[in-house]
């Protein structure tokens, strides 16, 4: 009989707190201990707060919050404009120290990432004391705090990360994974927007424990193919490597609704908010591409996509609302149930492809991956 042990992996996941703003307090000494706001200011149209510190947030400010309402909720918050070649520095210092302990570094964003420490290139022993290193050198090297969450896979590591920021390092080891899961308020679980999750809570499901009764056919049909990656999660199961080379190759964004839409009305205004979403990530990354991509969900779980390429980057979000108005009209979605509306940009920097549409003409792709 052949006998093989199976690797259990140790992923770590590290996470900076509040980090565009500890970088602004860092440097001003002026904003320590002061609720600070990075983004946009609260007297122009559209000012959107990027992120805001801790002290910030005990009343209530958060990240894309309008900055007017930021004010109002806090009269004497500090306003800072963000200022991207500082923190694009610090990212690549992070991103340097964790190359000391692993090659495997798969950057989710410029202050997060996962690390996949299994082979333990600078011998230290143990994963835990691997983030506490991390964590230790962030704050010598660069005057900075990180959350660190230590597990068995991406998702777990990921979860822990945020449960005692900030400063935090938490560890979810082998042992403890399935009493975790059952406990897990699903509405944690990756995937599980506001409507599923209220779907769920309708078929009394609450925490992973009560998931967890439900066979793997059931989800499926329940909530899609979604449903297998439930069905896996909830017991601890979450096979996706650490990919160190991936690029950031779309910024999406998508909505499930409460209500299935039907008129192109009301899909037209859903794709308006998604737009904005989407083109607010968009400048966050610096990025610019040249498909954009609609995504129709329809009630039966249905999927289709459809996607224009312009010759050149598309850099104003009106050509990114109109695009995918156009690409909703001609998708033949209308009086169909939709219960998810996406868009997504994708095609970064890559020389136009040749017989590209030269004419400006809607080309139609269906099914497409996004
Ligand atoms: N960011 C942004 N717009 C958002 C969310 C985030 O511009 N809607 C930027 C500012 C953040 C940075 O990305 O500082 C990292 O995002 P996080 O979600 O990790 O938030 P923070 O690091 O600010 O806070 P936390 O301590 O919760 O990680
Ligand atoms: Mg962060």
């Amino acid at each position: 009989m052949e006998s093989y042990s199976q690797i259990r992996k140790k992923i770590i996941h590290i996470d900076m707190d509040a980090f565009y703003a500890s970088i602004e307090q860092r440097d001003n000494p002026d904003y320590k201990g002061k609720p600070v706001a990075v983004g946009g200011s609260p007297e122009g149209r559209g000012g959107v707060v990027a992120t805001a510190s801790y002290e910030a947030r005990k009343f209530g400010v958060r990240s894309a919050m309008p900055s007017k309402k930021a004010l109002q909720l806090c009269p004497h918050i500090i306003f800072v404009r963000p200022r991207f070649d500082v923190y694009k520095q610090v990212s690549s210092h992070i991103r340097e120290i964790f190359f000391r302990y692993t090659d495997l570094v798969e950057p989710l964003s410029l202050d997060e990432a996962y690390l996949d420490v299994t082979t333990d290139k600078a011998g230290i022993g143990s994963a835990l004391d691997i983030a506490r290193e991390i964590k230790t050198s962030i704050k010598e090297e660069l005057q900075l705090t990180a959350s660190a969450g230590v597990s068995i896979n991406k998702f777990l590591a990921k979860i822990a990360s945020d449960l005692q920021k900030p400063d935090g390092l938490t560890f979810i080891g082998p042992s403890r994974v399935e009493s975790f899961m059952e406990k897990l308020d699903i509405s944690k679980f990756h995937g599980v927007g506001k409507v599923t999750a209220e779907k769920m809570h309708n078929m009394g499901i609450h925490k992973g424990a009560d998931l967890k009764r439900y066979s793997e056919n059931d989800l499926v049909r329940l909530f899609g193919k979604t449903g297998r990656f439930y069905y896996q999660i909830v017991r601890g199961i979450d096979e996706r490597e650490v990919e160190p080379n991936r690029e950031t190759k779309s910024v999406s964004g998508e909505d499930t609704f409460a209500y299935d839409l039907t008129t192109l009305d009301e899909m037209n205004a859903e794709l308006e908010k998604i737009a904005h979403y989407v083109f607010e990530r968009l400048q966050r990354y610096n990025l610019y591409g040249r498909t954009i991509t609609l995504k129709v969900k329809y009630s039966n779980f249905q999927q289709i996509t459809r996607n224009h390429s312009y010759q050149q980057a598309v850099t104003d979000i009106e050509t990114i609302i109109k695009t995918a108005k156009q690409l909703l009209a001609a998708s033949d979605s209308e009086d169909k149930k939709v219960r998810l509306l996406g868009i997504g940009v994708s095609n970064f920097g890559n020389p136009a492809r040749k017989n590209q549409d030269e004419t400006g003409q809607l080309q139609l792709f269906s099914d497409d991956e996004f």
